[in-house]
């Protein structure tokens, strides 16, 4: 048996799920290649801990400058790199931001996809090299059946969703087509302390830590109806690894089972700062009151409505379960305790202001 330790190439390694991946894989003795965007101001934040430790030559951290709508790059990128295992996590990933930016989220989050397997295959990498896709259960968008599993149809409801679409079918055509070891992770939400600060969870868990410190007076948000199934993003890492282990690539669903809403997980928020909500009024009026104070903590904005929405996501693992032996190990109530801890800790240290009270995303 070789001892040439194995190589990752992962794309969006600067992201939330990129950062875990990478531990994860560093931590069973992968060299690890991520993509990284050029940018005016400093993105590497979630990955400067791995990084820093880049004298070590044991460590095997290596980053590249690229982008996913540039196919010389990845090109250039994967001839260099050579890896054994690649995991496609880039993205323009805010399900709201893809109504601005439809054409922009359509060129990185579709054609981004098929630019990476068309390198794979100009470079006769199709044989070698395993592909993972990042895809999403906002791919089941218009509630069709619930819960949502393998079999479940597809209804986009977003720029970002049918972007999504796209690169799920395009990755089955190429295994189908070409015989690549490629497959889909069909993700349900996944969160963490090292989630985007525009994502509905760490936008409530932001501001929660900023509420309970003074920093804050209220917080605004959409549609508080909205259900998801979250899980820590920690565990779904670690099933994205499972799925490209298998001798035979596959579509898996990777959920916790369990849903909730929006308004549920503010519930949890403030109480992890001892602050109890009643909810009075209902639509646009709506608001979280503190039982203690009667002071008003969250009021809906308009605003953060979306023009079509994903009322319900609850997803069925079961088949990730029986073939990959992967299941969560984090509950809503542990994940939601980690985040507001961990950004009352940030906050504490932060010097800078908290933004105003109309908070972006
Ligand atoms: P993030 O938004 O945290 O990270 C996205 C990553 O993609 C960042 O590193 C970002 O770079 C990079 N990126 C964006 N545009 C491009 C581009 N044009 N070229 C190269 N890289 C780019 O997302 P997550 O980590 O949460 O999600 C990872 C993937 O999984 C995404 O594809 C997302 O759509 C998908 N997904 C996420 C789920 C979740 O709940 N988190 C659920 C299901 C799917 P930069 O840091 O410079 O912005
Ligand atoms: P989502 O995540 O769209 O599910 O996509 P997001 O946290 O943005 O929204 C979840 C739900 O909360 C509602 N919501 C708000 N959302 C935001 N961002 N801001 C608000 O103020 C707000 N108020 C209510 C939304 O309408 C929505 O229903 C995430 C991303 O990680 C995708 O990349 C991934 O594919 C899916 O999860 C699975």
């Amino acid at each position: 048996m070789s001892d040439r330790r194995k190589v990752a190439l992962v794309t969006g390694i600067t992201g939330q799920d990129g950062s875990y991946l990478a531990e994860l894989l560093l931590a069973k003795g992968y060299v690890v290649h991520g993509i990284k965007r050029r940018s005016s101001s400093f993105n590497t934040g979630r990955v400067d801990h791995l990084y820093h430790d880049r004298h070590d030559p044991g460590v095997g951290f290596y980053l590249h400058y690229g982008d996913l709508t540039d196919a010389t790059n990845l090109i250039r990128i994967l001839a260099e790199v050579k890896p054994d295992e690649i995991y496609n996590l880039g993205a323009q990933s805010h399900v709201a931001v893809s109504f601005e930016t439809p054409e922009y989220t359509a060129n990185s989050d579709a054609i981004g996809t098929l630019r990476l397997l068309e390198a794979m295959r100009i470079l006769g990498m199709d044989k070698t090299a395993r592909f993972y896709q990042a895809s999403t259960s906002e791919l089941y968008g218009k509630v069709q059946a619930v819960p949502q599993d393998e079999t479940t149809p597809f209804y986009p409801r977003s720029p970002y969703a049918a972007a999504k679409l796209y690169a799920y079918w395009i990755v089955v055509n190429y295994r189908e087509a070409y015989g690549l070891h490629a497959s889909n992770g069909v993700l349900f939400n996944h969160e963490s302390p090292r989630r985007g600060e525009t994502f509905v969870t760490r936008k409530i868990t932001r501001a929660v830590a900023a509420i309970h410190l003074g920093r804050q007076d209220c917080l605004w948000l959409g549609n508080l109806d909205a259900q998801r199934d979250w899980g820590h993003a920690r565990d779904f890492v670690e099933g994205m690894w499972r799925i490209l282990q298998q001798d035979t690539p596959d579509d898996y669903v990777l959920a916790t089972g369990v849903t909730h809403t929006v308004r549920h997980f503010c519930d949890l928020a403030f109480a992890e700062a001892g602050i109890a909500l009643e909810w009075r009024g209902t639509g646009v009026e709506e608001e979280g009151v503190c039982r203690a104070s009667g002071r008003t903590l969250v009021r809906v904005d308009p605003e953060y409505f979306r023009p079509t929405e994903v009322d319900l996501l609850i997803g069925n693992p079961a088949k990730a379960k029986r073939q990959l032996g992967w299941s969560h190990t984090v509950a809503l109530p542990e994940l939601v305790r980690e985040m507001v801890a961990a950004d009352i800790a940030l906050l504490r240290d932060e010097a800078a202001p908290v933004p105003g009270q109309r908070q972006h995303g």
